[in-house]
């Protein structure tokens, strides 16, 4: 066992029933180039996870953590798109069209997949989700029962929406989620800081949020 020093308190973990939970870090969310950026957002708000996500990924591996990760995209022929999603924005190049990195937000294709520097290793499952919570339409809920997990611990873009999304099926589905505040990012600073004031207040009603460098101690010294 181990306890992070956290808000609202002290996250109590067992590494053998904890996942680290890397979401949607994709290059099209991510990169220069991107879906990300040719919507107008400044996509190096994102980029700043990216480092400390990693030093916890190297950790989490080295210390046998399961590691899962999460992108967010469809079928290429759009059949698991609901149409409500695809005319959202109203936008000129949106799900299913030519991208910057291949067509945007479609399984396969450059701009889908995730980031070199947190690129997921064998043994890793990578969980393909067409919404923008992680257990919605997917298998990770019985991936992770399969594993007896209970804590998982979340990295990941965007933080008020697939982080938070996530973190919140996570929560009714009983498992106890810690976010690392230097791990996720959003591309509004006036969102990031809602969104983590919102998983820890009211005596944690989503969750716990910590940051990597008080994980990292903690795993250190996990037993
Ligand atoms: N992964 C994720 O958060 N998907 C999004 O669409 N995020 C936005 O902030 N748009």
């Amino acid at each position: 066992m181990a306890a992070v020093n956290a808000e609202p308190y002290e996250f109590e973990f067992d590494p053998k029933t904890t996942a680290l939970v890397m979401i949607d870090f994709q290059r099209d969310f991510v990169d220069p180039g991107g879906f990300g950026e040719a919507l107008g957002n400044d996509v190096s708000l994102l980029r700043r996870a990216v480092p400390p996500a990693e030093r916890v990924l190297k950790a989490a591996r080295a210390r046998g953590l399961m590691v899962i990760h999460t992108r967010e995209g469809h079928r290429p022929d759009l059949s698991d798109c609901p149409p409500a999603k695809k005319a959202r924005g109203r936008l000129a190049a949106g799900i299913g069209d030519p991208g910057p990195m291949g067509r945007i937000l479609v399984r396969g294709e450059e701009g889908h997949d995730i980031v070199k520097e947190l690129y997921p290793e064998a043994g890793e499952p990578v969980v393909d989700k067409p919404g923008k919570g992680a257990f919605f339409a997917t298998d990770l809920d019985g991936i992770l029962k399969n594993r007896g997990i209970r804590q998982l611990v979340v990295c990941g873009v965007t933080t008020e929406v697939c982080v938070n999304t996530t973190v919140r099926e996570a929560n009714d589905r009983g498992y106890d989620c810690l976010v690392l505040e230097d791990c996720v990012a959003s591309y509004f600073p006036e969102f990031q800081k809602a969104a983590l004031a919102m998983v820890k207040a009211q005596g944690g009603i989503f969750g716990w949020v910590s940051d990597s460098g008080r994980f990292l101690e903690a795993l250190a010294r996990a037993k």
